[in-house]
Parts: structure tokens; sequence; C-alpha cells
């Protein structure tokens, strides 16, 4: 699967740098909410919700979001509320909060302009943030991320592989 380039110790640090980046641009944990982009962005939010845990001993709800329903290419499905209701689960409502959206990795933009949509449907945030563990590059849309683990400059070709312990059972960035 490609080699190693970020070990998991050093995916652990960006995690807790991100997570105090949040907290200090945020001027605390109020009215915080993550949602987390499937499958991964789902448990690196939940990494995020459970530092800050610790660091501030409050929980900040993790919601799951699945763009599925909102890609580009899929044209016929309506974008209303049930699409969003469909894609998004979540145990709080997003009205007046501030959203961070949280992916593995951020490519083209086009899953996170995707997931702006299914938020505006679902919800009125008062700010929505992008907070990523790799950024690779390769933008189609004008979307940047807000907090960012790694930047990984990659050719069009490259894969990167994220693992995360829930799902692939160990830690690591890996590049093939
Ligand atoms: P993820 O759902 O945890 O993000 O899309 C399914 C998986 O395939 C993704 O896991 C992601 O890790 C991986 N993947 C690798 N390259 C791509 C890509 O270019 N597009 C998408 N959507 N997924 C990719
Ligand atoms: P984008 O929509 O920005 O092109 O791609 C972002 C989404 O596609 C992310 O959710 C991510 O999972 C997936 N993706 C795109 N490229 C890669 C990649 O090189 N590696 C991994 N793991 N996921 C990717
Ligand atoms: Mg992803």
């Amino acid at each position: 699967m490609g080699h190693e380039i970020i070990d998991g110790s050093s995916m652990q640090r960006a995690l807790t740098r991100i997570t105090y980046e949040i907290i200090e641009q945020n001027k605390g944990v109020d009215n915080l909410v993550f949602v987390g982009i499937k499958t991964r962005g789902i448990y690196l939010a939940q990494r995020l919700a459970n530092r800050i845990k610790q660091l501030e001993g409050v929980q900040i709800p993790v919601g799951e979001l699945d763009i599925e329903l909102y890609r580009d290419d899929r044209h016929t499905v309506d974008r209303d509320q049930t699409a969003a209701v469909n894609s998004i689960q979540i145990e709080t409502s997003i009205d007046d909060q501030h959203v961070i959206l949280v992916d593995d990795v951020l490519f083209t933009g086009r899953t996170v302009r995707a997931a702006l949509d299914a938020l505006m449907d679902y919800g009125r945030p008062k700010r929505i943030s992008l907070a990523v563990l790799v950024d690779r590059g390769h933008r189609e849309l004008p979307i940047r991320p807000d907090f960012v683990g790694k930047n990984i400059p990659t050719a069009m070709n490259e894969t990167v592989h994220v693992a995360v312990e829930e799902v692939d059972g160990h830690e690591g960035i890996s590049l093939d």
C-alpha cells in the first residue's frame, strides 16, 4: 500500500495541533459542532472532539455527513431538506453554531462544496470552517481549508492513503 510518509505519532501530533488551533480561533469551545465527512472524516472529527474533552472538559457534538446525494454528477436529486436530512446524522441543531467540517483528504474541493450545500439545506450555521488532515492540492474550486494537518504535494495520478485505527487497524499516511 505505497510507502508511509507520515507515521501514526506525527498524525496524532498534527491532530493535537489542529485542536489547539480550533480552540484559539474560536476563542474557546462555545457553539462548536463537528461534522465529519464519511468515512474517515467522521473518525477524525471524533478524535478532535475527544481532545477538546481532555483539554477543556466539554463534549462537542459530532455529526456525520454522507455527501452522496449532493455530488455534482447527481443532477436529478432535489437539493432540498429531504436530501439534507438523509445525508446528515447529528443529534443537535446547527443553527447559529460554528460548524467545523472535517475530512481526511482535500483534493479538488468538490466534496466540500457538496458538504456546504448539505449543511445550508439542513440549517443556518453562524459560520462554517474546514479542517482536513491532508491537503493534497489540485483544487478545482475556490475552497481552502482553515486547519490543515499536513500539506502533501501530489501528482494527479497519486493516491494518499489515510489509515485510522477504527477502520484500518493502524494509523499513518502513505502515498502511492
Ligand atoms: P474515506 O471515505 O474514508 O474518505 O472513497 C472511498 C475511499 O477511497 C475514501 O475513503 C478515500 O480514502 C479513498 N480515495 C482515494 N482516492 C480517492 C479519490 O480520488 N476520490 C474519493 N472520493 N475517494 C478516494
Ligand atoms: P475532492 O472532492 O476534494 O476532490 O476529494 C476529497 C474527497 O475524496 C475526500 O473525502 C477524500 O476521501 C477523497 N480523496 C480524494 N483524493 C484522495 C486521496 O488521494 N486519498 C484519499 N484517501 N482520499 C482522497
Ligand atoms: Mg474522505
